[in-house]
């Protein structure tokens, strides 16, 4: 088997036991045999580090919980493919008056496990496209995103890291996404909340087109979207300027506060059609089921 298609068979494969473990969590949780973690659904408390000690900041503060970059949002209305009809309202970040603060998150030691997917795609719509871009594309998809499990390793110091490269996205690719699976669903009410950095060194932030964080219930085989937000390219832009005024790297949450249960999610990065590489574009550095939102300071 040539190298291509040990790439490509491992990237199907993963997707594919994704699903497996998932569904055998579940099953083996509702008889209270598995290792759920604490809470019995594959989370657990989040592991915070100090600021100045390179963690993620998680106290509510500027630029440590959503202001100005970044969106939780309550009671968007989506379509079963995760269109936007109503993109609900602002609960943290932006001009909300609230900030975010993560307290429980998607745990592999829990049985939590996430996959790198494209276009929104899962299962054999994904096994499709990869079999029409071809064993190039496939590596790329493969190499994009690096590290994927440090999403759901319980440290927001740590993270994926999306790199987006001119090669990638010529080849009929418009978004980078990562799933997280959780053993359990999560009932209405939770959050849905990905945290996420943009490195310092990312010149070219305004080329990014939007993140996009989506809820889903159903299988891998027929996900169905829930809930959703976007944070697009006026918020991106936004980062841009607050990039300029940093030294160190921006963080903002993205995502949810449900009205209807989920069982996984994504966060998707989709870039304008560039004919330059980006870099490393974007860190996901925990997915939070829950937290508080406190009001910012006067
Ligand atoms: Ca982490």
């Amino acid at each position: 088997m040539k190298l291509k298609d040990i790439l490509k068979s491992s990237l199907v494969a993963s997707v594919a036991v994704a699903g497996a473990i998932s569904l055998a969590a579940c099953r083996a949780d509702s008889d209270g045999s598995a290792n759920g973690g604490p809470n019995g659904d594959g989370t657990g408390a989040v592991v915070n580090t100090p600021e100045n000690e390179g963690g993620f900041p998680n106290d509510g503060g500027a630029n440590g919980g959503t202001v100005p970059g970044g969106s939780v949002t309550e009671g968007s209305d989506v379509s079963a493919d995760g269109t936007i009809n109503d993109p609900g309202t602002p609960v943290a970040g932006g001009d909300s008056g609230h900030s975010f603060i993560c307290t429980e998150t998607a745990q592999s030691r829990f049985g939590a496990t996430t996959v790198i997917a494209a276009n929104g795609l899962l299962g054999g719509p994904l096994s499709d496209l990869l079999n029409m871009l071809g064993a190039d594309s496939v590596t790329q998809l493969t190499n994009s995103v690096a590290d994927k499990d440090l999403t759901i390793d319980s440290y927001l110091v740590t993270g994926s890291s999306f790199t987006l490269t001119a090669s990638l996205l010529l080849n009929s690719i418009d978004s980078l996404d990562q799933f997280v699976f959780l053993p359990q669903q999560q009932p209405a009410g939770k959050y849905a909340v990905f945290a996420l950095s943009f490195p310092a060194g990312t010149l070219n932030l305004d080329l990014l087109k939007s993140i996009k964080v989506t809820t889903y219930t159903g299988t891998v085989a027929a996900p169905v979207a829930q809930e959703a937000v976007t944070f697009d390219q006026v918020q991106i832009g936004l980062l841009g300027d607050l990039l300029g005024n940093l030294v160190g790297d921006t963080y903002a949450y993205v995502g949810v506060k449900t009205l209807k249960p989920y069982r996984f999610a994504s966060v998707s990065l989709s870039t304008l059609l560039i004919s330059a590489d980006v870099g490393t574009a974007m860190k996901a550095h925990e997915f939070c089921t829950d937290g508080t939102l406190v009001a910012n300071p006067a």
